[in-house]
């Protein structure tokens, strides 16, 4: 159940009969923060001014999960645009806890940005990895005037970061930038990520 403060309200409930059944906060009077189970590469707004988020790699060339599926949806031009990302040193287009940004391609949506979330058993300081990862995805989304924009749950498959923690990082930060977008989603693939994302944004929204 919604257990909403009086700082964010839910907009609409879990239930099926409202909002076509996708959890909705406002995070301002103007954005809203949505929750939806799914897949990404479905996910658009307008193909304008909306973007997707990638749990990509350091060397941004592909590879399993929603990266692998974000490429095979994109067609072949995406890797090629993402071998121009010039590289900061060998191997490495996009370090840790940072992100770039590519045209999307034969996505719905207008742009890509690609961020590296935590290998959460070897990296130091995984929070701040993960805080960072959505901070520069956010930051790099307003710099290009993305007003709608969707995440997928980062690090949380073979990454291995635990749901519940990473959720609260992804919600908390997203908050921070709210006045920003429109709209900020999540589009999560498992229902076990999307159970926790539910219940994190009831308690902290
Ligand atoms: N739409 C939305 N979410 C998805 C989709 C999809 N189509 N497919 C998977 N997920 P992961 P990571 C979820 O492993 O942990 C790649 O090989 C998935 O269920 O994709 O950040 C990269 O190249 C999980 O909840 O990303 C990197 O090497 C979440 O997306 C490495 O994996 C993230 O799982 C990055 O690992």
């Amino acid at each position: 159940a919604a257990m909403a403060n009086n700082r964010t309200s839910v907009v609409s409930s879990a239930s099926p009969e409202s909002n076509g059944g996708m959890p909705t906060f406002a995070l301002s009077p103007s954005s809203f923060f949505k929750i939806q189970k799914g897949d990404i590469t479905k996910w658009f707004v307008n193909g304008e001014t909306d973007a997707i988020v990638n749990a990509a790699n350091e060397k941004m060339l592909g590879g399993g999960g929603v990266d692998g599926a974000i490429h095979r949806a994109a067609g072949p031009e995406l890797v090629a645009a993402c071998r121009e990302v010039p590289e900061v040193r060998r191997g490495v287009r996009c370090p840790t806890g940072e992100a770039r940004i590519t045209l999307a391609f034969r996505l719905p949506v207008s742009h890509v940005i690609h961020t590296v979330g935590p290998i959460y058993a070897s990296d130091p300081h995984p929070e701040a990895s993960l805080r960072n990862a959505y901070r520069n995805s956010l930051r790099l989304a307003r710099e290009n005037n993305i007003q709608y924009i969707a995440f997928p749950a980062i690090s949380c498959g073979v990454y291995g970061y635990p749901f519940k923690e990473a959720s609260r990082i992804a919600i908390l930060t997203i908050k921070e930038f709210a006045a920003d977008f429109k709209e900020v989603h999540f589009v999560l693939f498992s229902d076990d990520t999307y159970n926790v994302w539910l219940e994190e944004a009831n308690e902290l929204l």
